[in-house]
Order: C-alpha cells, then structure tokens, then sequence
C-alpha cells in the first residue's frame, strides 16, 4: 500500500499563489497588517458571513490573545479531551484549567457537569467543538449568563461551518479558528478570533502588536502575534476553493460510513445533530471497541502503520495524562473522556485521498481481526 498520512496540507495553483507574491514584491510589504492581510480579513468576513474578525500567525497565539484580552484569571472550566494548545493557553495565563468531562455522543464538555464545577475564582468556559461537531451552545450560554461567565468556543476544527445558519464561530463571546497546514482551509500557519462585540478589535489588535495602538501610546503588555503577508497570501490563493474542497471531503466521508457500518466494532463518528448544522468534514475519527472488534486501538494503530497507512490518535493522551501536567492533574477523575481516549482514531482524510485509498483502508480495516485469527491457529 502506499504511504497515505492523517493529513495533507492542500495547495492552490502554483500561479495562483504566485500572483500575490508578485504583489508582495511590488508593496515592499511584509508583515504588519500589510495589503494581504487586510484583503484576507476582509474576504474571510465575507466568506464567513461574520461581522469581525482578527488574524493571527497561529491559532494558539489567537487563543492566547483572547484569554488575555478578556482579563481571564483564576480557574477557566474546560475539556481534557483536545489539543495541547487548549490547556497549555491557559495555564501559559497561570489560570487554572478545571476539566469537566465529556458526552459520549458528540466528545463536546458535558453540559450536566459543567455547574457543580464552577466555584467563586471561576471566570469563563473554554469549550471545543471537536472535530467540528458543536458543543451544547445554548445550554453552555445559559449556564455562563446565570454564573456571569466569558465563554470562548476553540473551534479551531470549525473552518467554514454554520449552526442554526450563521457561522459557528458566531456564538460565545469570541472563537477561535486554526488555519495551520493540516487543516480543510489554511494560511500555511495561521489563526483567527471572531466575535460578535466590536469593542475587542481594538484590543485584540493590540495585543498581538506589543499592545501598541498607535507609535505614542503603548497601552497593553501584548506580544508579537501577527499574521505576515506570506499568509496572507496562501489564505487568499486557497480561500476559492473550500466550498469544493468540503464537497469531496463529504464524498470521502460518507464512503468511508458505508464502507465501516458492516464492520462490528468500529463505530464511525456520526452524533445526533442538536440543531441545524452544516459540517466541513475536517476529521474521519473512529471508536474501536475492542470486545467486539477483537483488536484494541493500539494494535489497530500500529497494523496500519506496517502497512504504510499513518492514522493519529487524536487525542491520547488526555491532557490530564500529559507528562508535563501528571503531577497536578493524574488523579482527576474523567471516565467518559478516559475512555473515548483509548478508543479514538482519525482516519486519513484531506483533498486529494483517492476513493479507491479509501476503499483499500476500509478493506484492510474489516479484513484486521480475521488476520489476527488465521495467525491464531
Ligand atoms: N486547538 C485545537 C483543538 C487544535 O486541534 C489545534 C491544532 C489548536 C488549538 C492550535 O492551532 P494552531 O496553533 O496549530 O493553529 C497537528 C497540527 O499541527 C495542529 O495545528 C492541529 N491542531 C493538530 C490536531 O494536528 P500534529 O502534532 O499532529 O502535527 P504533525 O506535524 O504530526 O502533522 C500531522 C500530519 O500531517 C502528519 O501525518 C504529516 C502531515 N503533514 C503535516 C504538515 C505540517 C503534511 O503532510 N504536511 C505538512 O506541512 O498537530
């Protein structure tokens, strides 16, 4: 077989690309907030049907800059079952991330734990719609509002998809979009906050620019977190070709559910929908359960790999596993999210995986545990 990877960054025409760095060339103009830039936030609002936006050269920067911005402190309640870069934002702020478990249907915070973990240092909510399937949005916004609570929507799995007609990234007081390589839509390395309240452009601005507002008034201690030109330009280039892109990962997607339902044991991930939701197709994770497949997580991970297919375990460990956080936080017990860990596993998906690599992966998957049993006798 051959060497098929999680993902894949997509890439535009060479000369598409090329036409802006042509501009590039012409401007002089490298980073701080140059022509690109601003072209980008601009054509990013309109594709997104949002009224502000702030770039970012990452998506961990962007969080960073929210949770500075809105003067969090104390404890944040959050999930243990995301990326490194959720927690670590935090705890890079010394705000203690307090972890809520998840729900097993849609791997989002569980709504019902959230309140009983909520005490007076408590100032706001750091939810993930992991791999873009939405939190429990308006049960999240009604807790925040009776315990005056920020809340802040890591979506950075959510490029381009809407709940209940707007876009996602719409709810809460401000989220957060990645547009790193590995995602549906990129800017190379790249980030974004969106939000409803135009008071924070001003302050997000800020922050990522050392906290200057202009060359005589200095008004925040803020880093360097700006998205350059090179960016810009990528995210321009791409930014045509997400509607099609999401159309043949919807293809892929739903090849891949038909290809695993007959396959006992592995549950591919398709939660009920709480409201009216239009996915990106971003990620093709899969829960193995071992009692029925015959094969753990682990072995199915590494049978793949010898035969060149490199799946990820998005997202093992858990945070609260994580050697640098052992210490403080080993001994919380999470046992939805303890579970889902040692079952989850991303398949490959990205523009360009042919239906037929797709076939082939679904086949050796179904046909791994008679493997197994041949070797047996
Ligand atoms: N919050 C959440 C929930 C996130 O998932 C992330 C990022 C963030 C926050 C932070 O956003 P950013 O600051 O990154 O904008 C990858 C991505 O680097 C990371 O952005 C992403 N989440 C995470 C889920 O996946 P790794 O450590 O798995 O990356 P890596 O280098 O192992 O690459 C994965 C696969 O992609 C490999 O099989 C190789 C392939 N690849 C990768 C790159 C960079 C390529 O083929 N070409 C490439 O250029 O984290």
């Amino acid at each position: 077989m051959k060497h098929i990877t999680v993902t894949k960054p997509f890439l535009p025409e060479k000369d598409e690309f090329l036409k802006y760095i042509d501009e590039i060339w012409e401007n002089q103009w490298l980073t701080n907030q140059g022509p690109l830039h601003e072209r980008f936030a601009i054509e990013l609002k309109q594709y997104l049907q949002v009224d502000q936006i702030t770039l970012f050269v990452n998506g961990h920067l962007a969080l960073d800059t929210a949770i500075k911005s809105l003067g969090l402190k104390g404890e944040v309640i959050t999930t243990p079952f995301t990326f490194a870069s959720t927690t670590h934002a935090l705890y890079l702020n010394n705000i203690t991330p307090v972890f809520c478990d998840i729900n097993e249907e849609d791997l989002t915070v569980d709504i019902d734990s959230i309140e009983s973990l909520i005490t007076p240092k408590t100032t706001a909510i750091l939810a993930v719609h992991v791999y873009g399937h939405p939190c429990h949005i308006e049960e999240i916004e009604n807790i925040a509002n009776r315990h005056n609570l920020k809340v802040i929507y890591d979506a950075a799995h959510c490029f381009g998809m809407t709940y209940n007609h707007q876009s996602i990234c719409q709810y809460g007081d401000v989220s957060m979009l990645s547009l790193h390589a590995t995602k549906l839509f990129h800017s190379i390395e790249g980030g974004a906050l969106i939000y409803k309240n135009g008071n924070y452009k001003e302050i997000f601005d800020a922050y990522k620019n050392f906290g200057i507002q202009n060359e005589e008034l200095i008004s925040y201690v803020g880093g360097n977190a700006k998205m350059n030109e090179l960016q810009a330009a990528m995210g321009l280039a791409n930014l045509k070709y997400v509607d099609r892109n999401i159309s043949e990962r919807k293809k892929i997607t739903l090849l891949y559910r038909e290809l695993l339902t007959p396959v006992s044991g592995i549950k591919y991930f398709c939660p009920e929908k709480h409201g009216d939701i239009e996915y990106n197709f971003s990620y093709m994770p899969v829960l193995i359960d071992e009692n029925i497949y015959g094969l753990s997580r682990d072995e199915v991970y590494i049978k793949l790999k010898d035969n060149n297919i490199y799946t990820r375990k998005y997202f093992y460990p858990l945070i609260t596993q994580f050697a640098c956080y052992q210490e403080q936080f080993a001994e919380i017990s999470l046992p939805i999210a303890e579970k889902i860990s040692k079952q989850i596993l991303c398949l490959p998906i990205y523009n360009g995986l042919s239906l037929h690599d797709v076939k082939q992966i679904c086949y050796m998957i179904s046909t791994l545990p008679m493997q197994e049993g041949q070797k047996d006798v």
